[in-house]
Protein backbone atom coordinates (compact mmCIF):
# COMPACT_ATOMS: atom_id res chain seq x y z
CA UNK A 1 0.00 0.00 0.00
CA UNK A 2 2.64 2.58 1.37
CA UNK A 3 4.84 1.36 -1.75
CA UNK A 4 1.50 1.99 -4.11
CA UNK A 5 0.60 5.31 -2.94
CA UNK A 6 4.88 6.64 -3.09
CA UNK A 7 5.38 5.49 -6.87
CA UNK A 8 1.83 7.74 -7.26
CA UNK A 9 3.29 10.30 -5.43
CA UNK A 10 6.47 10.39 -8.12
CA UNK A 11 3.56 10.02 -10.86
CA UNK A 12 1.85 13.26 -9.39
CA UNK A 13 5.54 14.60 -8.86
CA UNK A 14 6.40 14.30 -12.62
CA UNK A 15 3.00 15.30 -13.42
CA UNK A 16 2.67 18.45 -11.71
CA UNK A 17 -0.88 18.41 -10.63
CA UNK A 18 -0.52 22.17 -10.44
CA UNK A 19 1.04 22.65 -13.14
CA UNK A 20 -1.58 20.79 -14.81
CA UNK A 21 -4.01 22.99 -13.20
CA UNK A 22 -2.10 26.15 -14.87
CA UNK A 23 -1.59 27.60 -11.57
CA UNK A 24 1.75 29.76 -10.78
CA UNK A 25 2.77 31.55 -7.66
CA UNK A 26 6.28 32.72 -6.32
CA UNK A 27 8.89 30.40 -5.04
CA UNK A 28 8.35 30.43 -0.78
CA UNK A 29 10.98 30.29 1.06
CA UNK A 30 12.53 27.33 2.26
CA UNK A 31 10.99 25.29 4.87
CA UNK A 32 7.42 26.34 4.52
CA UNK A 33 5.40 23.95 6.39
CA UNK A 34 1.62 22.38 5.72
CA UNK A 35 -0.20 21.15 8.29
CA UNK A 36 -2.24 17.74 7.94
CA UNK A 37 -4.52 16.59 11.24
CA UNK A 38 -6.08 13.17 11.21
CA UNK A 39 -7.61 11.89 14.30
CA UNK A 40 -7.16 8.69 16.41
CA UNK A 41 -9.97 5.71 16.39
CA UNK A 42 -13.19 6.44 17.72
CA UNK A 43 -16.62 4.63 18.47
CA UNK A 44 -16.33 0.78 17.81
CA UNK A 45 -13.49 1.21 15.04
CA UNK A 46 -10.13 -0.13 15.76
CA UNK A 47 -9.23 1.94 12.65
CA UNK A 48 -9.56 6.18 11.91
CA UNK A 49 -9.24 6.26 7.87
CA UNK A 50 -8.33 10.15 8.57
CA UNK A 51 -5.37 9.07 10.80
CA UNK A 52 -4.23 6.13 8.37
CA UNK A 53 -4.62 8.24 5.03
CA UNK A 54 -2.92 11.19 6.92
CA UNK A 55 -0.27 9.58 8.32
CA UNK A 56 1.02 8.63 4.80
CA UNK A 57 1.84 12.44 4.04
CA UNK A 58 4.47 12.96 7.17
CA UNK A 59 7.60 14.29 5.75
CA UNK A 60 6.63 14.25 2.10
CA UNK A 61 7.95 17.62 0.50
CA UNK A 62 5.62 18.97 -2.59
CA UNK A 63 6.94 20.34 -6.00
CA UNK A 64 6.51 24.00 -4.56
CA UNK A 65 9.22 22.98 -1.92
CA UNK A 66 6.43 23.28 1.12
CA UNK A 67 6.64 20.46 3.54
CA UNK A 68 3.95 18.47 5.28
CA UNK A 69 4.47 16.84 9.11
CA UNK A 70 1.43 15.27 10.62
CA UNK A 71 -0.57 15.29 13.67
CA UNK A 72 -2.94 12.58 15.46
CA UNK A 73 -5.70 14.24 17.23
CA UNK A 74 -7.56 12.11 20.15
CA UNK A 75 -11.04 12.30 19.87
CA UNK A 76 -11.51 14.34 23.39
CA UNK A 77 -13.24 17.29 23.48
CA UNK A 78 -11.54 18.56 26.55
CA UNK A 79 -7.37 18.12 25.21
CA UNK A 80 -7.70 18.17 20.84
CA UNK A 81 -8.19 22.03 20.81
CA UNK A 82 -5.18 22.67 23.28
CA UNK A 83 -3.00 19.91 21.18
CA UNK A 84 -3.92 21.54 17.48
CA UNK A 85 -2.97 25.18 18.54
CA UNK A 86 0.16 23.92 20.09
CA UNK A 87 1.25 22.51 17.12
CA UNK A 88 0.20 25.64 14.97
CA UNK A 89 2.28 27.44 17.27
CA UNK A 90 5.18 25.24 16.95
CA UNK A 91 5.41 24.26 13.60
CA UNK A 92 3.79 27.63 12.03
CA UNK A 93 2.10 26.19 9.13
CA UNK A 94 1.30 27.83 5.80
CA UNK A 95 -1.57 25.81 5.60
CA UNK A 96 -3.41 23.82 8.24
CA UNK A 97 -5.26 20.71 6.19
CA UNK A 98 -7.75 18.77 8.98
CA UNK A 99 -9.00 15.74 7.95
CA UNK A 100 -11.33 13.78 9.60
CA UNK A 101 -13.05 10.20 9.39
CA UNK A 102 -16.58 11.06 7.94
CA UNK A 103 -19.62 8.46 6.66
CA UNK A 104 -19.56 8.42 2.78
CA UNK A 105 -17.70 10.09 0.50
CA UNK A 106 -14.64 12.63 0.08
CA UNK A 107 -16.40 15.83 1.45
CA UNK A 108 -14.98 19.25 1.62
CA UNK A 109 -16.02 21.40 4.39
CA UNK A 110 -17.35 24.87 3.79
CA UNK A 111 -18.26 25.66 7.24
CA UNK A 112 -17.51 25.22 10.88
CA UNK A 113 -20.72 26.05 13.27
CA UNK A 114 -20.28 27.34 16.89
CA UNK A 115 -21.98 24.37 18.26
CA UNK A 116 -21.80 21.02 19.79
CA UNK A 117 -23.62 17.81 19.38
CA UNK A 118 -24.39 16.49 23.02
CA UNK A 119 -22.14 13.31 21.59
CA UNK A 120 -20.04 11.16 24.01
CA UNK A 121 -16.05 11.11 23.25
CA UNK A 122 -13.33 8.69 23.91
CA UNK A 123 -13.14 8.90 27.23
CA UNK A 124 -17.38 8.91 27.95
CA UNK A 125 -17.36 12.33 28.32
CA UNK A 126 -19.54 15.11 26.63
CA UNK A 127 -18.56 18.27 25.68
CA UNK A 128 -17.78 21.60 28.03
CA UNK A 129 -20.95 23.64 26.49
CA UNK A 130 -23.17 23.64 23.49
CA UNK A 131 -21.45 26.50 22.03
CA UNK A 132 -17.73 26.01 21.65
CA UNK A 133 -16.56 29.61 22.25
CA UNK A 134 -19.05 31.82 23.68
CA UNK A 135 -18.82 35.57 21.80
CA UNK A 136 -17.20 33.83 18.60
CA UNK A 137 -18.91 33.53 15.54
CA UNK A 138 -22.14 31.75 14.77
CA UNK A 139 -19.73 30.01 11.24
CA UNK A 140 -16.28 29.99 9.71
CA UNK A 141 -16.09 29.13 6.42
CA UNK A 142 -12.81 28.27 4.31
CA UNK A 143 -10.99 30.79 1.95
CA UNK A 144 -10.82 28.35 -0.65
CA UNK A 145 -13.23 28.20 -3.58
CA UNK A 146 -14.97 24.52 -3.21
CA UNK A 147 -16.96 24.00 -6.33
CA UNK A 148 -13.49 25.04 -8.36
CA UNK A 149 -11.41 22.17 -6.26
CA UNK A 150 -14.47 19.85 -7.01
CA UNK A 151 -14.27 20.82 -10.53
CA UNK A 152 -10.77 20.41 -11.50
CA UNK A 153 -10.38 17.25 -9.58
CA UNK A 154 -12.93 16.03 -11.50
CA UNK A 155 -11.37 16.63 -14.56
CA UNK A 156 -8.51 14.34 -13.35
CA UNK A 157 -10.97 12.11 -12.38
CA UNK A 158 -11.12 11.98 -9.13
CA UNK A 159 -14.77 12.43 -7.35
CA UNK A 160 -14.73 14.85 -4.24
CA UNK A 161 -17.63 16.36 -2.94
CA UNK A 162 -18.66 19.94 -1.23
CA UNK A 163 -20.81 19.48 2.22
CA UNK A 164 -22.39 22.92 4.30
CA UNK A 165 -22.08 20.97 7.69
CA UNK A 166 -19.17 19.21 9.59
CA UNK A 167 -21.65 17.71 11.66
CA UNK A 168 -21.42 18.76 15.43
CA UNK A 169 -18.69 16.53 16.70
CA UNK A 170 -15.08 16.53 17.26
CA UNK A 171 -14.50 17.39 13.66
CA UNK A 172 -16.70 20.34 13.14
CA UNK A 173 -15.27 21.02 17.01
CA UNK A 174 -11.92 20.86 15.91
CA UNK A 175 -12.49 22.79 12.43
CA UNK A 176 -14.10 25.88 14.19
CA UNK A 177 -11.23 25.96 16.72
CA UNK A 178 -8.67 25.97 14.42
CA UNK A 179 -9.91 28.67 12.21
CA UNK A 180 -11.16 30.48 15.24
CA UNK A 181 -7.21 30.07 16.50
CA UNK A 182 -5.73 30.57 12.79
CA UNK A 183 -8.27 34.33 12.56
CA UNK A 184 -6.99 35.48 15.96
CA UNK A 185 -2.93 34.71 15.65
CA UNK A 186 -1.95 33.57 12.53
CA UNK A 187 -4.50 35.23 10.03
CA UNK A 188 -2.83 34.95 6.63
CA UNK A 189 -2.88 30.88 7.66
CA UNK A 190 -5.05 28.65 5.18
CA UNK A 191 -7.52 26.34 6.57
CA UNK A 192 -9.51 23.31 4.70
CA UNK A 193 -11.54 20.75 6.37
CA UNK A 194 -11.65 17.06 4.77
CA UNK A 195 -14.22 14.08 5.26
CA UNK A 196 -13.31 11.14 4.64
CA UNK A 197 -15.23 7.45 4.02
CA UNK A 198 -14.43 4.70 6.90
CA UNK A 199 -12.50 1.88 5.82
CA UNK A 200 -12.27 -1.93 6.71
CA UNK A 201 -8.32 -2.26 7.08
CA UNK A 202 -5.64 -0.44 5.71
CA UNK A 203 -5.36 -3.19 2.66
CA UNK A 204 -9.16 -1.42 2.21
CA UNK A 205 -8.55 -0.15 -1.73
CA UNK A 206 -10.98 2.49 -0.56
CA UNK A 207 -7.87 3.85 1.41
CA UNK A 208 -6.05 4.27 -2.03
CA UNK A 209 -8.87 6.30 -3.24
CA UNK A 210 -8.32 8.52 -0.67
CA UNK A 211 -4.70 9.19 -0.75
CA UNK A 212 -5.26 9.91 -3.89
CA UNK A 213 -7.74 12.80 -3.51
CA UNK A 214 -5.95 14.13 -0.74
CA UNK A 215 -2.75 14.08 -2.72
CA UNK A 216 -4.28 16.27 -5.21
CA UNK A 217 -6.27 18.18 -2.95
CA UNK A 218 -3.16 19.44 -0.69
CA UNK A 219 -1.21 20.42 -4.02
CA UNK A 220 -3.88 21.80 -5.27
CA UNK A 221 -4.50 23.90 -2.30
CA UNK A 222 -0.87 24.65 -1.65
CA UNK A 223 -0.61 25.92 -5.14
CA UNK A 224 -3.43 28.12 -4.15
CA UNK A 225 -1.72 29.27 -0.80
CA UNK A 226 0.54 32.51 -1.48
CA UNK A 227 4.26 32.11 -0.27
CA UNK A 228 4.07 34.26 3.17
CA UNK A 229 7.15 36.29 1.78
CA UNK A 230 4.71 37.45 -1.20
CA UNK A 231 1.86 38.17 1.06
CA UNK A 232 3.74 40.64 2.70
CA UNK A 233 5.56 42.14 -0.26
CA UNK A 234 1.87 42.67 -1.97
CA UNK A 235 0.80 44.99 1.28
N1 LIG B 1 -14.70 11.82 12.80
C1 LIG B 1 -15.58 12.38 13.82
C2 LIG B 1 -14.66 12.79 14.93
C3 LIG B 1 -13.34 12.16 14.65
C4 LIG B 1 -13.44 11.66 13.28
O1 LIG B 1 -12.52 11.16 12.62
C5 LIG B 1 -16.47 13.49 13.27
O2 LIG B 1 -16.88 13.40 12.10
O3 LIG B 1 -16.78 14.43 13.98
Amino acid sequence: MFRAFCKQCLIWGAVGLSSMLSITRAEPPSEEIILMTGFEPFGEKSLNSSWEAVRQFDGLELEDGRKIVTLQLPVVWETAAGILQQAIDSYDPVLVLSVGQGREGIKLEQNAHNENGEILDNTGKLPASEVIISGAPEVYSTSFDLEAIVAELASANITVYTSESAGRYLCNFISYHAYDYLARVKPETRMLFVHVPPILSIEDAELDEILTALDAIVRRISAETPAVDAVSAGD
